[in-house]
């Protein structure tokens, strides 16, 4: 081919010559693929919207870099110009306000290093098959953001006593196809009590110290500390203060669970994160050679509190100690290890971890069908192979 050509299939390829327009209407183009750094080697779950998730048995460091989050989007990603963002904040607020990108960064900051996990993280290990993105244990990652608190937000409105929640509102919005309850065209919005918004939720316009993707939220998100994903709402442009329940479809009908303390199941809305540890390696249908040392280790975390412990059994019924390493930071998660040796006799194995966190919250070894195709964290064993 020569390099006039290569350079016109290349144009073409992008979608830039009008020629192709035909081709390129057949799979919309993915978003993120233009001009952003990154998400390489991700798995790609859907296209548009993009859904990718961290192939988990990569992981190798405590802070995940910003090219191997996960991404989990409902609708196409929002083109947002920083010139002509503006947060708005009102509701039940004594002195409602709009504030810009350049304003907001002038506040001052706070950083956290949170883990966020996608509520149907592991969602592929249920049988029967379920609704929802097929994720494996790669919808989770652990990662540095800087931001505004929400606190001081909220301060500067004035919040008025009768409020109890606030409401995230995102720019994207959309039509919800797959769902026979579907509402229509809406936005992605989710709603959190007073006391949670005040406590540790952040306005984050930096990840892993620079500006956020526009996959991640460009050029504001919000944080929410120790929730599942669902909750830290990204392209943020409204928060609105209320006093009354918020009813949107994406905490009461998607993103919520069947809660029985109230004696008969009623659907209530998902919130902290379930305690959880996951295998990075060895990889799920390995082959490991007999009487070999192993390194055994992956990640642990808790919505709830730190982890106390993560313990790994060969057999299922024998379960040994971990070492939990590197730092113990609140809302991050943890990472293990345990020195194994395979067994010195071929066949098919299981290995399973399951994490305690210091609230005495266990992950469970069986499911409950009221977590519908949420909240996974019964411990699912990985198959290896002895040779
Ligand atoms: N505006 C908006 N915010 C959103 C979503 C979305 O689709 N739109 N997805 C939510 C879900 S379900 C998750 S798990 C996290 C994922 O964040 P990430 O894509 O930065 O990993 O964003 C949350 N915030
Ligand atoms: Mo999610």
């Amino acid at each position: 081919m020569s390099d006039e050509m290569a350079r016109m299939s290349r144009r073409q390829w992008l979608g830039t010559s009008a020629s192709l327009m035909v081709a390129s209407s057949l799979v919309p183009r993915t978003e993120v693929a233009a001009g952003e750094p990154g998400d390489a080697g991700l798995i790609v779950r859907e296209l548009s919207p993009p859904n990718f998730e961290m192939p988990f048995s990569t992981l190798n460091s405590f802070v995940t870099p910003s090219d191997q989050m996960y991404v989990r989007c409902h609708f196409p990603v929002p083109q947002i110009k920083p010139e002509s963002f503006s947060l708005k904040i009102e509701g039940r607020v004594k002195s409602p306000f709009t504030i810009g990108i350049a304003e907001l960064k002038k506040l001052s900051s706070t950083t956290v290093t949170t883990v966020m996990e996608c509520a149907g993280n592991g969602r592929v290990s249920l049988v029967p098959k379920v609704r929802g993105v097929a994720w494996d244990l790669g919808a989770v990652g652990n990662v540095t953001w800087t931001g505004v608190p929400l606190s001081l937000i909220l301060e500067r409105a004035g919040i008025e006593q009768t409020a109890t929640e606030v409401l995230l509102e995102g720019a994207d919005s959309g039509a919800i196809n797959d769902d026979p309850k579907s509402p229509g065209e809406i936005r992605f919005d989710r709603s959190i009590p007073v006391a949670k918004a005040t406590k540790d939720v952040i306005l984050a316009y930096q990840m892993n110290g620079l500006d956020l993707t526009p996959a991640h939220g460009f050029p504001l998100r919000a944080i929410v500390p120790g929730w599942y994903g669902m909750a830290s709402v990204k392209w943020l442009t409204r928060v609105v203060v209320l006093d009354q329940a918020y009813q949107g479809y994406f905490q009461s009908l998607d993103y919520a669970y069947f809660d029985r303390t109230l004696s008969a199941p009623s659907l209530t809305s998902l919130t902290t994160m379930q305690v959880k540890a996951q295998i990075a390696q060895p990889n799920r249908f390995e082959r490991i050679k007999q009487s070999t040392k192993v390194r055994v280790h992956g990640a642990a975390w808790s919505g709830d509190s730190p982890i106390a412990k993560v313990e790994f059994s060969d057999d299922g019924s024998v379960w040994h100690a971990t070492t939990l390493l590197g730092p113990d930071i609140p809302n991050a998660w943890r990472l293990w290890e345990y020195p194994w040796t395979s067994p010195d006799k071929t066949g098919p194995m299981r290995l399973a971890v399951r994490a305690t966190d210091k609230a005495g919250n266990t992950q469970p070894l069986t499911r409950s069908i009221d977590r519908r195709t949420y909240m996974i964290n019964h411990v699912v064993p990985i198959d290896i192979q002895i040779v």
